[in-house]
């Protein structure tokens, strides 16, 4: 299950959020590509109810979260249409840089009546009609099926309710029936032929995984203009751990994004329930986290943005933000996504953003705005390009040139310090501490002179930030100061060799 099948090393998606699909095209082949990215996320695609107005909010600002409403299954949303859609895939792909779908197979809309981004009228109100596909009320689990009170998951300790009822009011598609199986099956043949690599399934935990099978048994092979013969799509599957449902039932149909992971990342980097950095040293299978080979782990997504605005770790706290992620780039463990978002004005009551909803910078006729990238690499506001971030660019070239290598030469200073080398390719030394520590570390990499990739680039034979020496015995003595350096990161790779 490599994401790249031609270049297994490079081994990391970058989810450009709500982005325009001629943007992402310009992304895979100015920046995604030449930086090493495996795979770019893409929200989803498929047509789904416009909203105008949020329940809670008079202005017209479109949601976000109308991609999570479907009502059709023809290409068209606000990042573009099919045309655009197709091009886009072509030049990510020409590029390097494989495509990884949103995919939302488990409802359509919730209790509205309205029209979707590709004019297809649809009523989930008065009736469950979704006349673009067609779907109709027999398509969908009923209330008596569902069995819970009033036809929404009430417990989640009953697997049953998780799989039958609705998702927070979304009318849940029963995926077990015939003709449902066959217009998803249709639908995902047709992002295939295009030339897409996989999907992240949207709520797979909500969806029985005999189901998920049925459905992608039967689809195509990936495209062989861009793939090799008999190349399988990759199936990211959302499945928050709580309650009866465990991501281990969804790792025989592909990997999963890894929750616990993320959490635990949070919990060591923010120090908090005592954890620390040290403990990251059998990080991975050794957490009880599913095996490497079925994980995509992370440190934030969409949702956790949103709803861990300042707990969590994400672009609000940008440098734990840079040092999580380098740490993750850095270690042996499964398919990394790397989260790039757009920033909103939060309004917070408590713990609450009253503006979580609001979807991705638009003008006044709500197309989404281009992203304008700046010389030195960044984006112009409100576009934040976590992806473009320097620490994590660099790291993601980081774990391309340690490939395979294992872990060797594990440091810690008992607390919040660590410093690893993989094999003889790679060495990172991270300080979380709000202090400064000199330390000479043993590593395995060969004498010379490196340049450290978190502040600088190798220029004609010279870096442009630090150097580190290793010497003939592969020691090098290297500081951070943890209470002044905006990333307390120092990494080197053979490739970085002056
Ligand atoms: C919108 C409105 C709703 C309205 C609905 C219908 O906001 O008020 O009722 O329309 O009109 C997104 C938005 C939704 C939005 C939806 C459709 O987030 O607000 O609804 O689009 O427009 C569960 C699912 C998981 C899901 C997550 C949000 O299991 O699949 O809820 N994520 C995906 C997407 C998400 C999207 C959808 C699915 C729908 O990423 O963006 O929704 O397509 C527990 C459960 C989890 C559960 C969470 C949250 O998790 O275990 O299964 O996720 O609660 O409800 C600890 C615990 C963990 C717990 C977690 C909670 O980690 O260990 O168990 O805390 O944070």
């Amino acid at each position: 299950s490599d994401l790249h099948p031609t270049s297994p090393e490079k081994s990391v998606i970058a989810n450009l959020f709500e982005w325009r699909f001629d943007d992402i095209a310009e992304e895979c082949e100015t920046f995604l590509g030449p930086y090493g990215y495996a795979a770019v996320q893409v929200s989803p695609v498929l047509e789904y109810a416009v909203l105008n107005k949020p329940y809670y909010e008079p202005a017209a600002v479109r949601p976000w979260y109308e991609r999570y409403q479907p009502v059709s299954y023809k290409i068209i949303s606000r990042s573009g249409d099919e045309a655009a859609f197709i091009n886009m895939v072509d030049r990510c792909n020409k590029a390097g840089v494989r495509v990884v779908v949103d995919l939302v197979l488990n409802h359509m809309t919730g209790a509205i009546d309205g029209v979707g981004t590709g004019g297809s009228q649809f009523k989930g109100q008065s009736d469950k009609s979704y006349p673009g596909v067609p779907f109709d009320q027999s398509n969908f689990n009923s209330k008596e099926k569902c069995g819970s009170s009033d036809g929404s998951i009430q417990d989640y300790n009953n697997p049953s309710q998780v799989r039958n009822c609705e998702l927070s009011g979304l009318h849940d598609l029963d995926t077990g029936n015939e003709h449902v199986r066959t217009a998803q099956r249709d639908a995902v043949n047709r992002l295939i032929d295009i030339g897409v690599a996989g999907f992240r399934m949207d709520a797979s935990k909500h969806i029985w995984p005999g189901d998920i099978k049925a459905i992608f048994d039967g689809v195509h092979n990936l495209n062989t203009t861009y793939f090799p013969a008999n190349s399988r799509p990759i199936l990211c599957h959302e499945v928050i751990p709580g309650g009866a449902v465990t991501m281990k039932e969804y790792t025989p149909l592909g990997r999963v994004l890894e929750f616990d992971y993320r959490t635990s990342i949070v919990d060591v980097f923010r120090g908090y329930n005592g954890q620390k950095l040290r403990w990251l040293k059998n990080f991975g299978e050794g957490w009880s986290f599913v095996k490497s080979g079925d994980a995509v782990p992370m440190v934030d997504n969409h949702d956790l943005q949103r709803s861990e605005v300042y707990r969590g770790i994400n672009f609000r706290s940008s440098r734990l933000y840079k040092l999580a992620n380098a740490f993750m780039l850095a270690w042996p463990y499964g398919i990394p996504n790397v989260m790039s978002s757009y920033d909103w004005p939060t309004d917070m009551q408590g713990d609450v953003d009253k503006n979580k909803y609001m979807g991705p910078p638009a003008d006044d006729q709500q197309n989404i705005k281009h992203v304008v990238r700046k010389s030195d690499l960044s984006c112009e506001a409100p576009w934040v390009c976590e992806h473009r971030f320097k620490p994590i660019y660099s790291m993601v070239k980081f774990r391309a040139v340690a490939g395979d290598e294992p872990v060797a030469d594990w440091w810690d200073n008992s607390n919040n310090a660590i410093a690893f080398s993989r094999g003889s390719k790679a060495f990172v030394f991270i300080n979380n501490e709000q202090n400064s520590i000199t330390q000479t570390f043993q590593t395995s990499l060969p004498e010379g002179t490196y340049c450290d990739i978190i502040t600088g680039d190798e220029k004609d034979g010279s870096c442009t930030g630090k150097t580190v020496q290793i010497d003939s015995s592969g020691k090098t003595t290297l500081t951070i100061d943890g209470s002044k350096d905006e990333n307390p990161i120092i990494a080197i790779h053979i490739g970085s060799k002056v």
